[in-house]
């Protein structure tokens, strides 16, 4: 017992100065990988911090680099303006798969034909339930507004590595548990250990690497754990996430629910518009709320038969990517709040440094 306790941080240290080391030759997914090791086999709030900063010191190196397919994928020029064609898209429908016929095939042609693919039980319930749990306790630690660890978790830890001002997501004092909170998964790097375990075991890298030709990165700002409170009659803005990712990108967006929620149900869902039209529409215009949403008259004019508001069980996922447009859709008479994880990956050859990358 006594041996174990001297040892621990000994071994803890040899794993961060062999990362260190490996990093310092460039080689930054294989110090990722030794550092990810030694926090499975034992979680200490140390090496969860240290491997979140270790990732995006690692994504800032290595985004822009190397090369991915040398056809591009179907998604047409890049995010650009497109001017609007008078005719409207054909109805269509949204395609979904069972987990395990998820597949580069399936992505695609979902992607290509409707815009979007759900994904049924991608996570079991039960699983995605302890997620929820894991979420609402990062949302308290947050909320506390100070750094928040245990010896084994670090729940709320902002890393040096992060650029710029803090998410603005904080819920006002006093205000309800159920209240709107987003925050970046990044800032916890108890949550972002555990949420790539996950990714692992469902093979996302796998299915990233060969859908876009090369290794993914996710982003220190695009990979959010949300709560979102009904709001009940309220409207959100329809956007593509092109219109603000950056230029000439390639993505994929899982988005997963942990909660009952859209259609029939007691939470907010995701409102989905499922074409194949692969441009990026004007915004600020037709009614638009917002200069970087698409606006209501605008969709009824590109989509007025292909929008969706999906029922999603927790677990259930849905991919898509930065020319889909969506929005978050708010019931009329909805009690609950809904929770997601909404976790954009880039191709890393065009991965935009704004969104500050994250290797995984
Ligand atoms: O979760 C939501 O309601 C919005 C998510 C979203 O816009 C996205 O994942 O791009
Ligand atoms: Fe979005």
């Amino acid at each position: 017992m006594m041996e174990q306790i001297f040892t621990e941080p000994d071994t803890i240290r040899q794993a961060l100065s062999q990362a260190r080391d490996l990093a310092d030759r460039g080689q930054w997914r294989t110090a990722v990988d030794v550092l990810e090791l030694a926090e499975q086999s034992r979680p200490t709030a140390a090496l969860q911090r240290a491997l979140v900063d270790l990732r995006i010191q690692g994504g800032r190196a290595l985004a822009g680099s190397g090369q991915g397919l040398a056809e591009p994928l179907f998604n047409g020029p890049g995010p650009r303006i497109a001017m609007v064609s008078p005719q409207a898209d054909q109805a269509t429908d949204l395609p979904e798969v069972a987990a395990a016929d998820l597949s580069v095939a399936a992505v695609r042609e979902a992607l290509s034909e409707h815009g979007a693919l759900l994904v049924r039980g991608l996570v079991k319930r039960e699983r995605a339930l302890t997620l929820r749990r894991l979420l609402d306790r990062v949302m308290a630690a947050r909320e506390a507004r100070e750094p928040c660890e245990e010896p084994a978790s670090a729940w709320y830890a902002r890393s040096p590595e992060v650029r710029g001002a803090p998410a603005r997501f904080f819920a006002a004092p006093g205000e309800p548990v159920s209240a709107s909170s987003s925050l970046w998964t990044v800032d916890s790097p108890h949550a972002t250990a555990r949420l790539l375990a996950l990714y692992r075991q469902l093979r996302l890298p796998e299915l990233l690497n060969a859908y876009f030709g090369e290794p993914a990165l996710l982003s220190v700002k695009k990979w959010v754990l949300r709560r979102v409170a009904p709001d009940n009659g309220a409207e959100a803005g329809w956007h593509q996430d092109g219109r603000f990712l950056g230029e000439g990108i390639a993505t994929l967006n899982l988005w997963l629910s942990l909660s009952d929620c859209g259609a029939d149900t007691e939470a907010p869902g995701m409102e989905i518009v499922a074409n194949g039209r692969r441009e990026i529409l004007p915004t600020g215009s037709h009614g638009a709320d917002f200069d970087w949403t698409v606006g209501p008259g605008l969709v009824e004019q590109v989509a007025p038969d292909s929008r969706f508001v999906p029922r999603f069980a927790p677990g259930d996922a849905l991919i898509f990517d930065h020319f889909n447009l969506h929005r978050t859709a708010f019931g009329v008479a909805q009690s609950l709040p809904r929770y997601a994880i909404e976790a954009w990956f880039f191709a890393q050859s065009r991965a935009p440094l704004k969104q500050q990358p994250v290797l995984f």
